[in-house]
């Protein structure tokens, strides 16, 4: 059984042109202001972030241009 509430998703994701923990703060902040966001985390080294979103509320594709216009690329893995 799942222990999300219904309507979470998690996606990961890899984000291009983060050279400094600012970028990272960037890249999630952008982020953390959406609604039906409710967690995000990014990972300079990997240049990984992880989201946790409501679909409902959100789509990747918003979540993809958000990052964008923070000045970063990004795409979905998962
Ligand atoms: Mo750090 Mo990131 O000086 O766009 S903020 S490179």
């Amino acid at each position: 059984t799942c222990s999300k509430p219904r309507g979470t998703l998690i996606g990961q994701f890899t984000i291009g042109g983060m050279t400094c923990a600012s970028c990272v703060n960037s890249v999630e902040g952008a982020l953390r202001k959406q609604p039906g966001v409710k967690k995000v985390a990014v990972a300079l080294a990997t240049s990984l972030g992880e989201v946790e979103y409501d679909p409902s509320v959100i789509s990747k594709d918003d979540i993809i241009s958000e990052i964008e216009d923070a000045g970063f690329e990004a795409s979905f893995v998962q």
